[in-house]
């Protein structure tokens, strides 16, 4: 009576661990998960802007909705120059980091210096898409490009 019960426990046990076995062996492995959530994608877009012989490398810079971006200007010129943003930055919260320096007004960031050799990093999530014009307030200097949005 016991050893029966006691065996019949045996069989359903190693029969459940059979099934799980072979569950465990069968089962397709997951699809990888689509981000559908771009704001909070781990994923950040580095977007590099050159400035050469007084001109901004590339002149149409693309940047992604959405997307966690880190936007790298590197003055490889002799001569200082700025980033003046138009409208870029407005409402946005940003993060400014390398040895740019930023000057602010009450609308926020007026514009950022960056010198001969320099590189500025920001850090933003772009969340309006539009055109907008970016460009270097040292006189003389005609340097104007654009940073789309889309
Ligand atoms: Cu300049």
């Amino acid at each position: 009576m016991r050893t029966l019960r006691w065996s019949s426990w045996l069989q359903i046990s190693l029969l459940l661990g059979i099934a799980t076995l072979w569950l465990v062996g069968v089962a397709p492995a997951s699809p990888p998960v689509p981000s559908l959530a771009p704001s909070d994608t781990g994923l950040e877009e580095e977007v590099y802007v050159k400035i050469r012989a007084r001109q901004f490398e590339p002149t149409m810079v693309a940047l992604t909705l959405n997307r966690k971006t880190k936007l790298v200007f590197h003055n490889l010129d002799a001569e200082l120059h700025t980033f003046v943003p138009v409208g870029l930055f407005v409402g946005v919260n940003l993060n400014i980091s390398g040895n740019g320096a930023p000057e602010f007004g009450k609308k926020g960031l007026k514009r950022l210096i960056i010198p001969s050799q320099g590189k500025a990093e920001f850090r933003f999530v772009p969340t309006r898409p539009g055109v907008y014009p970016f460009y270097c307030d040292m006189p003389g200097h005609e340097m104007r490009a654009t940073i789309v949005i889309k």
